[in-house]
């Protein structure tokens, strides 16, 4: 299945905050703190530069404290990157934001023009969330699902700070799958652009190896079954998932999963630790080199056989 989703409004949503950018003193750079790897957008490392950045974990309430906390020890602070994970259960903390900003900038956060900052992330991570609570009011659209955020936005806050709230964005092209399957059970990516069968088995693998006590509590089961088909079978038939003929309706069920995972019902959970992160992106990197050198090599021999005709030719 392909996981990548770049609509035109991404591409453009991109192209603005390159441009943007200049006039910006501070990035905060929103991962959701279920998946702060993979919603951690590779184009942002590139446009950032020398920019201040601070790195903010939302959603703290849905990821495992103890993976949140090991995040938050990985992105160690410098003079350049801030972390702090956030919930909207404690706006005070989201609130912390603004001293942060400040505190990058502390003469010009006294001066006339304040200090600017653009917030960033990938779809659905609660960008628009965090502004509102910054601003005390309802100023950005906020919905629980993708790309709801459309157009940039600016807006001045209290304290001489001005924020940008930008959409979300992804990128061309999701080069780890697992990466791909994550940013889809999250909701950053579009339900209708992937297929739910597909993410929730993949989802219910990983809670079956990872959280398997969860799992248990959730769906009041002494033992687990120890596939994902097994899974869906024994708790689409308690769930009352079963299409005439007493099959269970996979799609059904799977969205079921789904939505339970992103409210947090099942419990609280992280879908990837740092050293899950290390040893995926050796791999991607590996991968994306081979990728290179494969179709180098291809060109290589085109080229090769073009020369060697148009000699035969001469
Ligand atoms: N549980 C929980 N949900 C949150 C939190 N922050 C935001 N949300 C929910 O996440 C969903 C997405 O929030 P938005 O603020 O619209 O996200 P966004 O990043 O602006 O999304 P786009 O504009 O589509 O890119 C909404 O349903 C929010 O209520 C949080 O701390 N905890
Ligand atoms: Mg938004």
């Amino acid at each position: 299945m392909n996981l990548n989703w770049f609509p035109g409004h991404m591409a453009k949503a991109t192209r603005e905050i390159k441009e943007v950018l200049p006039k910006v003193d501070v990035i905060i750079e929103v991962l959701d703190a279920r998946i702060p790897y993979s919603s951690e957008n590779p184009v942002i490392g590139t446009i950032r530069g020398e920019k201040p950045c601070i790195k903010l974990l939302t959603k703290s309430d849905l990821a495992d404290p103890l993976v949140t906390q090991q995040w938050l020890d990985e992105f160690e602070p410098s003079d350049l990157t801030l972390a702090l994970a956030t919930t909207t259960k404690q706006p005070e903390k989201i609130r912390e934001v603004i001293k942060m900003v400040r505190r990058f900038y502390p003469t010009k956060a006294h001066g006339p023009k304040g200090v600017t900052a653009m917030i960033m992330g990938v779809p659905n991570s609660g960008k628009s969330t965090t502004i509102n609570v910054l601003a005390d009011r309802v100023i950005a659209k906020t919905g629980n699902e993708p790309a709801v955020t459309k157009a940039q936005q600016r807006i001045k806050l209290e304290q001489n700070v001005i924020l940008y709230d930008t959409p979300g964005i992804l990128w061309p092209k999701v080069e780890n799958p697992d990466s791909g399957y994550r940013l889809a059970i999250t909701g950053a990516i579009r339900d209708a652009v992937t297929e739910s069968d597909d993410i929730a088995f993949y989802l219910i693998e990983y809670l079956l190896s990872t959280y398997p006590k969860l799992l248990k509590d959730r769906f009041h089961l002494e033992t687990l079954p120890e596939t994902p088909l097994e899974f869906i079978d024994t708790i689409g038939a308690s769930r009352g998932s079963l299409r005439s003929g007493g099959r269970v309706d996979l799609s059904k069920i799977s969205r079921i999963l789904i939505n339970e995972f992103r409210s947090g019902v099942i419990g609280r959970i992280s879908l990837e630790t740092p050293a899950m992160a290390k040893k995926e992106r050796l791999e991607t990197e590996r991968r994306v080199a081979e990728k290179k050198a494969k179709l180098e090599e291809a060109k290589k021999k085109k080229k090769g056989s073009r020369q060697e005709q148009s000699e035969k030719k001469d």
